[in-house]
């Protein structure tokens, strides 16, 4: 059983959130610091930790939070221009909330992938 984060209180919606969907396999909610004028996370219900903990059994789940990204981006009128979808993965990923989220990120330029060091 993974640890919870804040991110299972959202869902439960013990924890405020402005939440912008939700179903039986995943919920979107905004991100608290956002990067861009639209910034989304999409998150599986279920508490999986990092990629690195991906079950096969998870791929439902995980296959939704492309469909779902998708819709949203239409949805918020990014679709056509286009947008940045993200997940980073431990330290090296900046990883900060070891509940698997997908950023979707737009309405704006998003420049390069990397920052160069
Ligand atoms: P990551 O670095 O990929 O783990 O991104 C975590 C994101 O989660 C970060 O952009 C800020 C966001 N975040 C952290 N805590 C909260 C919260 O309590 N509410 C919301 N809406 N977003 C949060």
């Amino acid at each position: 059983m993974a640890a919870e984060t804040i991110f299972s209180k959202i869902i439960r919606r013990e924890a405020p959130a402005d939440i912008v969907y939700q179903d039986d396999l995943v919920t979107a909610f905004r991100d608290i610091h956002p990067q861009a004028p639209v910034h989304i996370l999409i998150v599986p219900n279920k508490a999986i930790p990092t990629v690195n903990d991906v079950q096969p059994a998870d791929e439902a789940a995980l296959g939704r939070l492309f469909s779902v990204a998708g819709k949203l981006a239409h949805e918020m009128g990014i679709a056509e221009d286009g947008y940045r979808l993200l997940v980073n993965c431990n330290r090296h990923g900046g990883q900060v909330v070891y509940h698997l989220h997908m950023h979707l990120l737009g309405g704006r330029p998003l420049g390069p992938m990397l920052l160069r060091p």
